[in-house]
């Protein structure tokens, strides 16, 4: 094969940002698998341009050099922006491909737009595309390995674009690394619920970590393990072969249940200088927060203690919550995370509004069953500007009261001045105080919550009686979107919101398209 000129673009950020905190966190927020994309293609003898996004780059300039083949890596959020760039690449004669979540979540929209949407992606799925590189138009191909790829390209292979991300972050620098996949809880709104916990070769990590201390003075690793620590003893021995205590510092996503005393010391020695667990609910997954049958304020109190223990550990704590849930009903489980964040001041709390990625979740099919669904467009779907699943027990007016009203609680006023008090180190401090003085969300949520007394569009779409975008919507894209938005191509706008239930195996993946080898054709 002759050697082909490949870019590969993470679309960090779906369009240009502004704000400071973008200005910090975005280049700290680059993926994995695109960098690894990069070294598997160097490996097979192409030549690779790597470019994040990260919202304050020319994008015309950073995509203009020659191009054969062009890899987007996309959050669903970014769907619309890839659509776009995909649209103009395959003018110029281009074969693109997409990887990432919104390829796992709705590849059924994306063959629309992608000469090749990839699922899970090891080396060979990368290299049968580059042999096929053949337009796939109007329906994509589909292109999946039968599971989660046994090793990765270590980080000497990826430094280069490690490198080159990271100089865009002014203040703290974040190199992401992995140690496994999948993950042993079932907690059925999550996309990895069905993928089977597998853990990397500990050894790749010792040497990734040697590796990197001789690159960096004290990096900040960001672990991008769904659920990290569950081989806990196996991890923190890598840590301490490879790593002497000082000499690095480590974020990641952890369950609560994974998070004893004895655990959180041994972090501590360790360098883990943030810990984001995941709360969700007080009334359902007690599995994961360790808090068994408890619900309510007894759950309340027992989590908030955990998450005090922890914080004398670890100095920065994201507690993730779900606002939406089936299981809330009322003002008690808002009132109830108020409770929380009086008893945890230390803890940044972060809201995601209930979202049915495509077919990401076993749930998402029992949803758009009972026709719950709602089609806002992707580009509105990152757990923030749209709850496109319509709440059990909340009337929209209801819930968004209710979602405002937390949301401003948790991130305006005292709680800020009451978090930067109990916090440790100007670093946690600055980043707590920049991300929720910078925080649109309550302007943003407050906007929709007038819409829907204003606009009867509004309120038509949201009750799924129209599946009309109100102009909000549309206006509020095709400013984000700028001149990306005249290369949208037709019908790229809206997507089918049940395409899951329609195809539950999801065989009917481009149909149009030549027959896929039957062990591609797996969709987690
Ligand atoms: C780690 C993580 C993060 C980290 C790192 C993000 C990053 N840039 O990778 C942080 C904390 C920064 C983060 C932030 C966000 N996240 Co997040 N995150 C995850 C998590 C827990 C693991 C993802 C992961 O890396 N897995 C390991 C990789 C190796 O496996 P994989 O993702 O399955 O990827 C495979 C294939 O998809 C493919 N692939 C992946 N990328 C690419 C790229 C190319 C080019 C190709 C060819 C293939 C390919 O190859 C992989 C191997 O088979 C998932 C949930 C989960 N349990 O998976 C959510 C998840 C991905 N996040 C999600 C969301 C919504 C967000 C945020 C928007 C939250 C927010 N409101 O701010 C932001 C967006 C950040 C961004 N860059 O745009 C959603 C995405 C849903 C969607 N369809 O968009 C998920 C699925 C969680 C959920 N709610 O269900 N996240
Ligand atoms: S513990 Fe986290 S990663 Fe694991 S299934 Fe639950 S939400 Fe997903």
């Amino acid at each position: 094969m002759r050697r082909l000129h490949i870019t590969i673009l993470d679309l960090v950020n779906k369009g240009p940002a502004k704000r400071l905190f973008a200005r910090l966190m975005n280049a700290n927020l680059a993926s994995i698998m695109p960098q690894v994309v990069g070294a598997w293609c160097e490996e097979l003898g192409h030549r690779v341009h790597y470019v994040c996004y990260t919202g304050f780059e020319d994008l015309g300039r950073e995509l203009a050099g020659e191009t054969d083949i062009l890899f987007v890596s996309a959050f669903s959020r970014s769907a619309q922006t890839a659509y776009a760039i995909s649209n103009l690449y395959r003018k110029r004669g281009t074969v693109t491909v997409l990887g990432g979540p919104h390829a796992r979540c709705y590849p059924e929209d994306a063959t629309r737009n992608f000469d090749y949407v990839m699922g899970f992606t090891d080396k060979a799925a990368v290299d049968d595309v580059l042999r096929d590189r053949t337009p796939h138009r109007p329906f994509g191909r589909w292109v999946s390995a039968r599971r989660q790829p046994a090793e990765l390209p270590g980080m000497a292979a990826r430094w280069k674009f490690i490198e080159r991300t990271i100089a865009k972050a002014p203040a703290f620098k974040v190199v992401p690394m992995i140690g496994s996949m999948g993950c042993p809880y079932t907690c059925s709104f999550c996309i990895d619920s069905a993928v089977d916990y597998q853990p990397l070769a500990f050894d790749r990590i010792r040497e990734d970590l040697r590796f990197l201390r001789g690159k960096l003075a004290r990096p900040i690793v960001g672990w991008h393990d769904p659920n990290f620590g569950v081989r806990f003893n196996d991890y923190m021995s890598a840590i301490e072969d490879a790593a002497p205590p000082g000499s690095m510092r480590f974020v990641a996503e952890s369950s609560l249940s994974l998070l004893s005393e004895p655990h959180l010391k041994r972090l501590r020695a360790n360098g883990f200088v943030g810990i984001l667990p995941g709360i969700e609910s007080w009334f359902e997954l007690g599995n994961k927060s360790h808090t068994g049958s408890k619900v309510g304020i007894d759950k309340v109190r027992q989590v908030s203690d955990h998450v005090n223990t922890v914080l004398r550990y670890i100095p920065f704590v994201q507690t993730n919550f779900v606002l939406g849930l089936d299981s809330d009903a009322g003002a008690e489980p808002f009132e109830l995370t108020k409770r929380f964040l009086d008893l945890t001041p230390g803890a940044y709390p972060a809201f995601s509004l209930l979202t049915a990625y495509g077919r990401a979740a076993p749930l998402n099919l029992e949803l758009q069953r009972a026709g719950r669904v709602l089609p806002f467009p992707h580009f509105f779907l990152d757990s923030n500007h749209a709850m496109n699943v319509q709440p059990l027990n909340y009337d929209w007016a209801e819930f968004y009261d209710r979602a405002v009203d937390i949301t401003r609680y948790a991130l305006t006023g005292r709680r800020v001045w009451r978090r930067l008090a109990a916090n440790d180190g100007v670093g946690t401090r600055l980043l707590n105080v920049v991300r929720a003085t910078s925080s649109r969300r309550v302007k943003f949520q407050s906007r929709v919550r007038r819409l829907l007394d204003a606009d009867p569009d509004m309120r038509r779409f949201f009750q799924g009686e129209s599946t009309r975008l109100p102009d909000f919507y549309v206006e509020r894209m095709r400013k984000s979107l700028g001149p990306l938005w005249e290369a949208l191509p037709t019908g790229a706008l809206m997507h089918d919101q049940n395409a899951y239930l329609a195809d539950p195996t999801g065989y009917g993946i481009a149909p149009q398209s030549a027959p896929i080898p039957a062990e591609r054709r797996r969709v987690a």
